[in-house]
């Protein structure tokens, strides 16, 4: 039966704006109360997905969130009508009510760890809602994360849905960013890497020093335990604490893989041999042909790799077995890198082709190609199956086009958060997508 992978992108939420929330990713931090065009950033955002349907791919589309959370900010004590409580974050602890409106939700690639269902004991593709613990307002994230999902890929026959892990920083779990997996072709039990930034409850295994590192090995292992995957379709590796002290807070901030391929960053990993022969093996039991492309730091260095974003490339399949490597602008800004990338493809390697988008929006909070989109690997009959209301195809990206330009802001700074006719533009917004996306009722205001 034919496979393929199909690219769920996050759509950007009506409240995207920069509020420094992310310690230790560069972008967030330097970009820090910075004005925002949520509008721009959506219509960035759909404009990839058009050209990648437009390219013969398969995508599809992920809802953002219902914010500014105010349910949230209830749990935190603020209290009296909608109207108030933002009010009162507002005017006793804004920082509170910023990270209670961040669209964070738009990098799906931390929504949650998929595995297809090649790969999983019982047949079904399997998925595991990120807990994304490590910052309070990605923390917020799961629960609708996992309601939406659920409205998406609702088929319990195909298709099984696991709870965030523990919500404790020793599990801490940040979803498909830190998650690779290799295969022959897309429909054959591959071999699924899973890459933690530190060990909680092992003390061998070095931290970094000065940032967090958001995933653990025991985050990690859970994930692989709950999809059913066998040892011999599992590879684990520790990312390099040093560069997560040089703001590689994710793994994709500096590898990708797809297909046969893993293209990787010299300092990426720890023990970096081992793991590229225990790749190499347990993809050819499963009668693969694992081959990687290392980018060595005399080349481009890690500062470049982390301000051009070229790691957090998408790479693609086409139809002819050929790659194709899709960047973010920076990638062309960086003369280093877009040197490197007119060598790459010149030379005999898989990748054939790179191609360019403007995501500027979303890379000012640290998320480029790879951060937006969620993979998931089904046959035809899984495909079938998913809500059609979540495909890409012309007419919705009208609609929705036509949707962000009737109702999102074009500028948005840290005053218009606190502003609660925001609240109300945004869930009558987020009520009118649920309709567009057929997705039923997920939100906290539509069921509460
Ligand atoms: O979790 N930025 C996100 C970026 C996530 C990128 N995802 C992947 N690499 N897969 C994060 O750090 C910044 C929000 C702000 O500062 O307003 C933020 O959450």
């Amino acid at each position: 039966m034919k496979s393929c992978e199909v690219n769920f992108d996050g759509l950007v939420g009506p409240t995207h704006n920069y509020g420094g929330l992310s310690y230790g990713n560069v972008a967030s931090q330097s970009n820090c109360q910075q004005s925002s065009n949520p509008r721009e950033a959506a219509l960035q955002g759909l404009s990839k997905m058009k050209a990648l349907m437009d390219m013969g791919f398969t995508q599809g589309v992920l809802a953002p969130q219902e914010r500014p959370d105010v349910a949230g900010l209830r749990k935190l004590g603020f209290s009296g009508t909608d109207a108030q409580v933002i009010e009162r974050a507002a005017k006793e602890s804004m920082p509170l009510l910023v990270a209670s409106c961040s669209a964070s939700s738009m990098w799906v690639a931390n929504a949650a760890t998929v595995s297809p269902s090649a790969d999983t004991a019982d047949g079904r593709v399997h998925f595991t809602a990120a807990n994304l613990n490590c910052k309070y307002h990605r923390s917020i994230e799961h629960p609708t994360t996992s309601r939406v999902l659920g409205a998406m890929f609702a088929d319990q026959q195909h298709f099984a849905h696991h709870a965030a892990l523990p919500a404790v920083a020793q599990f801490g779990d940040e979803g498909a960013a830190n998650h690779t997996r290799f295969c022959r072709s897309y429909g054959e039990a591959g071999v699924e890497f899973f890459v933690f930034g530190r060990a909680a409850f092992d003390t061998r295994f070095p931290a970094p020093q000065k940032y967090p590192a958001r995933q653990t090995l025991e985050a990690s292992q859970a994930v692989a335990r709950l999809h059913g995957l066998s040892e011999d379709g599992v590879v684990y590796a520790q990312q390099n604490p040093a560069v997560i002290d040089q703001g590689v807070f994710h793994n994709d901030v500096i590898a990708v893989g797809n297909g046969e391929v893993l293209f990787y960053h010299e300092d990426a990993f720890l023990n970096t041999e081992h793991m590229l022969s225990e790749l190499h093996d347990k993809l050819g039991r499963r009668g693969g042909r694992f081959q990687a492309i290392c980018v060595p730091r005399t080349e481009v260095g890690v500062e470049d790799a982390v301000r051009s974003y070229l790691f957090n490339s998408q790479l693609l399949s086409n139809a002819d077995g050929s790659m194709l490597l899709i960047v973010p602008e920076e990638c062309r800004s960086n003369e280093r890198v877009w040197n490197y990338l007119q060598r790459l493809i010149a030379d005999e390697s898989p990748i054939r082709e790179v191609k360019v988008f403007d995501l500027k929006q979303s890379m000012q909070n640290g998320g480029g190609p790879a951060c937006l989109r969620l993979r998931v690997a089904l046959n035809e009959t899984e495909l079938a199956a998913v809500n059609p209301g979540v495909i890409m195809t012309a007419p919705l990206y009208d609609t929705l086009t036509q949707w962000v330009d009737k109702h999102y802001r074009d500028r948005m700074t840290e005053n218009d958060l606190a502003d609660p006719q925001l609240l109300t533009e945004c869930r009558t917004a987020l009520d009118e997508l649920t309709q567009h996306l057929k997705l039923g009722a997920v939100y906290p205001f539509q069921i509460n």
